[in-house]
């Protein structure tokens, strides 16, 4: 029988991140003597999925909810090249917004929450012909050190971003960085963000031993010659127990390579203690979800941090040299100007730290989608779209959030180049007709 699964990742076509998810129900069958490729649908066009696609017995696609639409096509190009096939979905889409899978003909399961253990057991049942319901609860791995350490052959792409480089070793950078999931589950319960991932991963946290994480950064070392990596969990001092232990486990290792975390920032205060140890042990970077310069907007999210706390983080980052990278979004309905303008001031008084801004994107699921859905506000419930311009919530006012995005490039580059500009420009453009087309959909 031959099985994959399918990565359906559409945007972010240059992304360098692999797909944890897949690497880990593809390394629970491999423990259990079962063989399952991998198929990133980047790789390849619509003719060469099908080509691709027809020899599969059961095929499992993991969706994110920007996929969708696309997601949706190539199952549908796969039930037309084989009527046979199973086709199965999972990922955070069709474990959040499950309802609209179901009712999809093409799709034989819907595996909500984790898969590693659900499509084992759909690998079995269609082996043994045993029939399963559609809808299946992903049952979940108590001890995450079962599940041993993912085949990074899956994915040679691995490596890291321009600016990394320069952050890390500007004369020598490693080519590749390998990242590493520690934990499942968060605590925390960010509005636009929650209670997804705790419907997901359950509302405890569950952690690799130490002891596990670092047989795993010394395999990688030995096998692959690591000499950068990142934890990629979102907040990396969950348990302060947990970090302490690695700590005094990392620091018996023969060898010291660079890393990176994920910390929030009330977590970078509360354990300054932490970041001084982690940094005299190789930490050149950490990411922190600063989300926005108004503490009315933070007060929104329930973020649980202030500007305040977000700048005493990054003050203590400085303190020992370590690069901080964060976050900020724009475009919620409560956001007034004047909370852009303080997003753009914390941009200007933090000007050594490396800013994004995004626009948000309100997913299924969450706390914030749910309110502006039942407040009538949403464009597009099925698909939020991932394109920065693209209006999702009406009483947003989308030129202003292209344009802050567009002024917080002026960080980094003080000469806005041409290209910059005609981007801009366009997006401008492609708004205006987006508002025009509404504007007929009402007179339908
Ligand atoms: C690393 C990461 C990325 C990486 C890699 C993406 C990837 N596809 O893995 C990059 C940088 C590319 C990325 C980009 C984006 N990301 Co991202 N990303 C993450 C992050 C931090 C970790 C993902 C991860 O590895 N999790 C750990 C693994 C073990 O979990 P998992 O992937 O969910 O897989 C498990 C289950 O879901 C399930 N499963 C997954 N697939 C399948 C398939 C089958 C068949 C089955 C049965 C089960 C199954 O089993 C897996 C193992 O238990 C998550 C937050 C989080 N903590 O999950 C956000 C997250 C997934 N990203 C998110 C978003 C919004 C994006 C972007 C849209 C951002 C943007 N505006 O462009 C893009 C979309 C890219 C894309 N199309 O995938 C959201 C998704 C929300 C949603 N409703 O879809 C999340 C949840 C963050 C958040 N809290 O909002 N992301
Ligand atoms: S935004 Fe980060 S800290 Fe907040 S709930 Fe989501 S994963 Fe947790």
């Amino acid at each position: 029988m031959k099985i994959a699964l399918v990565n359906t990742l559409g945007n972010n076509k240059n992304t360098s991140y692999i797909h944890h998810g897949i690497a880990y129900i593809i390394q629970y069958a491999n423990l259990h003597n079962e063989k399952v490729d991998f198929i990133d649908l980047r790789k390849f066009s619509w003719k060469e999925f099908k080509a691709i696609i027809k020899c599969y017995d059961l095929v499992g696609y993991s969706v994110v909810s920007t996929d969708y639409y696309r997601a949706i096509k190539a199952i549908s190009i796969n039930r037309k090249v084989n009527s046979d096939v199973t086709i199965v979905v999972g990922g955070i889409d069709p474990s959040t917004d499950s309802d609209k899978y179901m009712k999809n003909l093409d799709i034989d399961h819907v595996v909500a929450g984790e898969g590693e253990i659900s499509f084992f057991k759909i690998i079995q049942a269609k082996k043994e012909n045993k029939k399963l319901e559609k809808l299946i609860l992903g049952e979940r791995i108590e001890n995450l050190d079962e599940l041993g350490f993912i085949n990074r052959d899956i994915f040679p792409e691995e490596k890291v971003f321009p600016e990394e480089k320069v952050i890390i070793d500007p004369l020598h950078p490693p080519r590749r960085r390998f990242s590493i999931f520690l934990s499942r589950g968060c605590l925390y319960n960010c509005k636009y963000c929650q209670p997804v991932s705790k419907n997901i991963f359950g509302r405890k946290l569950r952690v690799r031993s130490p002891e596990h994480v670092i047989k795993e950064i010394v395999y990688l070392r030995n096998k692959y010659g690591l000499e950068y990596f990142q934890f990629l969990d979102d907040d990396a001092f969950q348990s302060k127990e947990w970090i302490t232990r690695f700590i005094s486990c990392y620091k018996s290792l023969n060898f010291r390579v660079k890393f990176m975390l994920h910390v929030r920032a009330d977590n970078i205060i509360k354990h300054e203690d932490l970041i001084r140890e982690l940094q005299e042990l190789g930490l050149i970077m950490v990411f922190v979800g600063f989300e926005s310069g108004s503490n009315k907007m933070l007060k929104e999210f329930n973020k649980g941090t202030t500007v305040e706390k977000n700048e005493h983080a990054i003050s203590i980052l400085n303190k020992y040299k370590i690069q901080t990278i964060g976050s900020l979004m724009s475009g919620f309905p409560q956001e007034t100007k004047d909370d852009m303008k303080l997003t753009l001031n914390f941009i200007k008084n933090n000007n050594n730290v490396l800013l994004q801004i995004f626009t948000y994107i309100p997913y299924p699921g969450t706390m914030l989608f749910k309110e502006y859905k039942e407040k009538g506000l949403l464009y597009n419930i099925e698909n939020p779209d991932a394109s920065s311009w693209k209006p999702k919530i009406k009483g947003v006012n989308y030129y202003r959030v292209v344009y802050l995005i567009f002024k917080s490039k002026f960080k980094y580059s003080f000469k806005p180049r041409l290209w910059q500009f005609l981007t801009l420009i366009s997006h401008f453009f492609k708004i205006t007709i987006f508002y025009i087309s509404t504007l007929f959909k009402k007179f339908d």
